[in-house]
């Protein structure tokens, strides 16, 4: 466990000054954020450049049975008025979904979710364009909905996906993991066995900046430039190359600046498609942006599992089995990104972080009418889910055992010579050594004394509560082996060339959203090859300057793509070492790495800096035999694991029994991501994640009336936390390096938003133990609350 504290975050001068590597730097990439130099997909503006705008349907599920769009085209400013019948004349009417599923990007037959995309205007301004869709006349014949999850499945439930052949019902797959009867053998044993049905509500990601795209079409070259909020420029260029019937060369996706992901910008959307269809018929640049109503109500979603959790264990508290049983909501399409084998993501690791003898999981997917999704908002596909689960029902038990919750978690923790551990489910975690993570968390809060604090209140009927969780990820997909996405095998190319001034260029098939990369990648670069991280210019997010990579989400960059930079950068490192040898006229093996430069070994004054090397690799005079001119090297990452992050997390809230509302009074976070690239960002993935964390604990839900209305369709509805909700952070780390990954680093970005939910619920359970309450579902705001304490349930 390391405790020693960090430096100082260095100043931008100071990094300037910074010879190497890891640690805290200030971001590169904020002075021109933080100026207003940023370049979102908004500010691209091009001559002659048309506005979009889409006509979305008013209902969840409805017959289209006549577009009428005379009037609109008719509407000053308007060049062009699009339907889905348009479309299907073009053989364009319907996309694949990154799962495998079609999606409509115009409705032809039905709409099945509220929202849908019905139209679309294309205008001379965005004003001409929305005032256009009031003129468009469709004529709708309105069909009963599926909105309760459980009624899906219904004999007489109305179908939803006529369109695809053969099918009569509304399921949409089934999944399970683990085994079914070894579970129920062990079971059977169990001298406990605790049940509980377990809601993780849909939640949307709602980044700052919503959904949009440039489209730009040269019928003369047959070449389209997009610029989008993508997190995955390449996938998507491949997709559109499929669709479109475009070469991929005749294709260029530029993710520009993007105003946060949080996963809700992984899938492609019909507005994309959309926009390039605008720009092909009107021969034109065509700009969509979305609006926050229309992000909110037909863009990914998060979420939505009904699950049944079940926990067996001995008197004395060794947790010796799970199983649960989910039933999952994915809207009218199956429009999340998981990896194909993986329908349910990683869900499978709902073991948790547990040493035990069985375990089993079955799932149902189903349609519904309502927005497709399903992999969103920092969920590390689905860990979330598992995390909340696991967590939930471990504190279930402890309640029943009458046993302090961090001490069962403790006594049941996998331990450090188990690693690599294979899981019951098949997951190998790849290192972790999780009592000293705990025990920092309980340390920092002062565990002991804050249970004492929460007996004495008890006494004054005053409610306070202290909630635990903690959690083992799954990050970093994938070996391609078992991982891909639409046949895409999940690794990640990365090319670096240092310039003959020593200057050096780093080319990412990743794209952040908010991350940092342009800082953390020159950081891992510095540190492979000495070169300072100010001379190191990160380019991403254009698949024309970029090698072929699957993108960021499932925090899968620095265990992906950073492994890769880490690599490339030893392989130009490599090639440094053979032209040093001729310039200091010793053998390879004579010379030591010294960060920045190669010297002879025991004589440290003959030495060459890795700048002094980039010339001579570009200047005049003979290379040794068989070296080629330049210092630059390329490589495609495929990683042998997944990386395994955890933490542990301990959440204090108080709650006013008058109102029911909860106050976090305190949160800790101890996050254990492996080796450390910039534990400034880290702390900012972290004070982010646990952000979430609170929205969804406490305030966030999409949720729809029986019309399959969206009751979530602005942020004055969809609450979201702000600095008020959330307390002052209290971090600590421990560092348990990845064994397979080049740097040791695991990945960190989602890891607060899969931890923090559990802990917020724990703690306002174990507040509401006077009351008798054993669980209560998210969001857990006042009226929830308030019901819990009278024993009402919640309607869902
Ligand atoms: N990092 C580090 N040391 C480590 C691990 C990570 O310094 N051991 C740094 C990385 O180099 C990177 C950042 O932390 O700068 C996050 O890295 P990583 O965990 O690899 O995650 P990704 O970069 O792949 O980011 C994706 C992840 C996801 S999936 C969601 S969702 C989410 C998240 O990041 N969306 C975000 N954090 C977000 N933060 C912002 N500001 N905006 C979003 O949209
Ligand atoms: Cu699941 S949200 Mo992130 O993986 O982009």
């Amino acid at each position: 466990m390391t405790t020693v504290e960090e430096p100082k975050t260095t100043t931008f001068d100071d990094n300037d000054q910074k010879p190497v590597g890891f640690g805290r730097m200030l971001r590169k990439e904020d002075p021109r954020l933080l100026r207003g130099r940023g370049r979102f997909t908004d500010d691209v503006q091009l001559p002659g450049m048309l506005h979009l705008a889409i006509l979305r349907s008013p209902f969840a599920h409805a017959r289209v049975v006549s577009v009428d769009t005379s009037a609109a085209e008719a509407s000053p400013g308007v060049k062009a008025v699009v339907t889905g019948e348009t479309l299907k004349g073009l053989g364009l009417a319907w996309m694949p979904t990154l799962s495998n599923d079609v999606q409509a990007v115009l409705a032809t037959d039905k709409v099945r979710f509220q929202g849908q995309e019905v139209a679309f205007v294309v205008a001379e301004d965005r004003y001409a364009a929305r005032d256009a869709l009031e003129l468009i006349d469709v004529e709708y014949e309105v069909l009963d909905p599926v909105i309760d999850v459980r009624q899906a499945l219904a004999p007489d439930a109305p179908l939803i996906r006529d369109d695809l052949e053969g099918k009569t019902n509304n399921h949409c797959f089934d999944w399970e993991t683990g085994d079914a009867d070894e579970t129920e053998a062990v079971f059977a044993r169990a001298d406990v066995v605790v049940k509980q049905d377990i809601v993780y509500p849909r939640v949307h990601p709602a980044p700052m900046e919503t959904c949009g795209a440039v489209a730009d079409f040269d019928a003369v070259e047959g070449r389209l430039r997009l610029w989008s909020t993508t997190q995955a420029p390449h996938a998507h260029r491949t997709l559109y190359a499929i669709v479109a019937g475009l070469p991929e060369h005749k294709i260029q996706v530029i993710a520009p600046d993007i105003g946060g992901g949080f996963g809700n910008k992984v899938p492609i959307y019909p507005g994309y498609v959309c926009a390039i269809v605008g720009s092909i018929v009107t021969g034109k640049p065509v700009k969509w942006m979305e609006d926050r109503s229309e992000n909110l109500i037909s863009t990914g979603f998060a979420r939505d599992y009904i699950m049944r959790g079940e926990i067996a264990a001995t008197r004395d508290g060794k947790i010796l089995a799970i199983r649960t049983n989910v039933l999952a909501d994915h809207g009218a399409f199956n429009g999340t990104a998981a990896p194909v084998k993986y329908p349910a993501g990683f869900f499978g690791v709902f073991t948790g972080s547990y040493d035990i003898e069985a375990a089993y999981c079955k799932m149902t997917a189903v349609y519904t009418n309502k927005a497709p999704g399903g992999v969103a908002y920092a969920c590390s596909f689905r860990i979330t889910e598992a995390v909340y689960l696991v967590e939930r029902i471990v504190d279930c038990l402890a309640a029943e055992l009458q046993m302090d919750p961090a001490e069962l978690r403790l006594k049941n923790f996998i331990q450090p010579d188990q690693f690599p551990y294979t899981t019951k489910t098949g997951w190998v975690y790849d290192s972790g050594n999780y009592e000293p993570t705990m025990r920092q968390a309980m340390e920092i809060a002062g565990y002991a004394e804050l249970r004492r604090e929460q007996e004495e209140k008890r006494a004054r009927g005053e409610l306070m509560g202290i909630g635990i969780s903690f959690f083992t990820e799954a990050v970093g997909a994938g070996p391609r082996k078992n991982m891909d996405i639409l046949g895409l095998g999940m690794a990640d190319g990365c090319e670096l060339r240092v310039h003959p001034t020593g200057k050096a260029v780093v080319r990412l098939s990743v794209k952040t959203q908010g991350q940092g990369h342009e800082t953390t990648f020159a950081q891992i670069v510095a540190e492979e090859i000495g070169i300072p991280p100010a001379d190191i210019e990160v380019v991403h997010g254009d698949t024309d300057q970029t090698p072929f990579g699957l993108g960021t989400y499932g925090s899968r960059s620095t265990p992906v793509s950073g492994a890769a930079a880490a690599l490339v950068a030893r392989k130009v490192r490599d090639k440094a070492q053979l032209i040093a040898s001729a310039m200091l006229e010793v053998t390879v093996a004579d010379l030591e790495w010294v960060k920045g430069s190669f010297q002879v070994k025991g004589d440290p004054a003959k030495a060459v800096t890795i700048q002094q090397i980039a010339m001579r690799a570009h200047g005049a005079g003979d290379l040794p035999d068989g070296v080629e001119g330049g210092l630059e090297a390329q490589i495609c990452y495929n990683p042998s694991n997944l990386t395994y992050p955890h933490g542990a997390y301990i959440c204090v809230v108080d709650i006013d029994p008058g109102t029911a509302q909860v106050k976090v009074r305190r949160f800790i976070a101890v996050d254990d991501c492996g080796t450390r690239i910039n534990p400034m960002i880290i702390e900012g993935q972290v004070h982010g994640g646990l952000t979430d964390g609170v929205g969804m604990a406490l305030m966030e839900m999409i949720s729809f009336d029986e019309d399959g209305n969206c009751l979530g369709a602005s942020l004055m509805d969809y609450l979201i936390p702000t600095s008020l909700e959330v307390p002052d952070w209290e971090t600590g780390y421990t560092v348990t390096p990845s064994p397979h990954h080049p740097i040791g680093a695991k990945g960190v970005g989602e890891s607060a938003t899969v931890g923090s939910p559990p802990a917020i619920v724990n703690a306002v359970v174990d507040a509401l133990q006077p009351y008798g309450v054993r669980h209560a579902d998210m969001p857990l705001t006042p009226s929830r609350v308030w019901d819990a304490m009278r024993g009402r349930a919640t309607p869902p």
